[in-house]
């Protein structure tokens, strides 16, 4: 799943999905009912290819968590979801049109409130669609919710999305995101395992990205993460490895601001950047 986070103004068409239907905070709510035989056979299937590729690939929080989603053979509904989901980490899911504005996003995060897109893509679209619908956001996103340390990251990340949109640094915070959130990976003691939901959604990137010798992996480290532009239409050519979903939540844990100006003075990294300071992490 490569999705390029729109990061829009007000005032340009949003994509794909009718945000009429939304509330000032872009949520709205999901029409369970409007959803058609296709849309819930889209949703079995993809279902379905996407958990028998877990084995070996997906890491162990994940697919401990995948099956705290419920229903497998319809697209669920997000209030079921949400009795389980609340009383485990506080969180909730809440139906918006599609991608919406950066900094309603971080609001929602920040609050442990997971914006899922509500409409499904077509079964033309079966393998490949650009944007985030509702299978790339409850099988990619919502299980690890599930999971305390990770959970309490996303919702640490979207505080500090807001303070960073104030500072005019959003757009090295969706770095961070991309690079953990939608396109992590963890190093197990079994090995490398993925854990973002860009890759844990893709019938494709899975396996590349935690078997394919092409890709740079490297430890995460924040700066680098902030420095280094992503790729949206094709497989990732960095991949950015932690050790444990602690790790990730202490590292940031720290104020960004003194990040954003060695960002803004040392300027930003290709995709493929290799740096000498890269600690390279290797398969198997
Ligand atoms: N909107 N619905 C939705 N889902 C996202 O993942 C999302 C978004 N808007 C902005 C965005 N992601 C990225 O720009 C974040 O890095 C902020
Ligand atoms: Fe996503």
């Amino acid at each position: 799943m490569a999705v390029e986070p729109v990061v829009y103004g007000a005032s340009e068409r949003p994509p794909r999905g009718d945000y009429s239907r939304a509330q000032s905070d872009y949520t709205c709510a999901q029409n369970w009912s409007a959803y058609t035989e296709a849309d819930h056979d889209t949703y079995r299937r993809l279902y379905e290819r996407q958990s028998a590729l877990l084995p070996g690939l997906a890491c162990d929080a994940f697919i401990d968590a995948l099956p705290s989603l419920g229903v497998r053979d319809r697209i669920p509904r997000f209030e079921e979801i949400n009795e389980r989901l609340k009383p485990a980490t506080g969180w909730e899911i809440v139906a918006v049109p599609g991608l919406i504005p950066e900094r309603p996003f971080f609001d929602l995060l920040a609050h442990r409130r997971f914006p899922v897109t509500d409409w499904i893509r077509t079964p033309a679209e079966f393998d490949y669609i650009v944007e985030p619908d509702v299978f790339h956001d409850l099988f990619g996103h919502v299980p690890l919710l599930f999971n305390p340390v990770f959970a309490d990251y996303v919702q640490r990340y979207g505080a500090g999305g807001l303070k960073a949109h104030d500072l005019g640094a959003g757009e090295w915070l969706s770095r961070l995101y991309w690079y953990t959130i939608e396109f992590g990976l963890v190093r197990q003691s079994d090995g490398l395992r993925a854990y973002g939901a860009g890759i844990l959604s893709s019938s494709s990137e899975l396996r590349y990205s935690v078997t394919s010798p092409r890709p740079r992996r490297i430890a995460l480290e924040l700066l680098r993460c902030m420095r280094t532009r992503y790729k949206i239409d094709d497989f990732q050519a960095t991949y950015f490895v932690i050790d444990s979903f602690a790790q990730l939540f202490e590292m940031t844990a720290p104020d960004f601001a003194p990040l954003y100006e060695a960002v803004r003075s040392l300027g930003e990294l290709p995709a493929d950047a290799s740096m000498p300071s890269d600690s390279s992490i290797t398969l198997g």
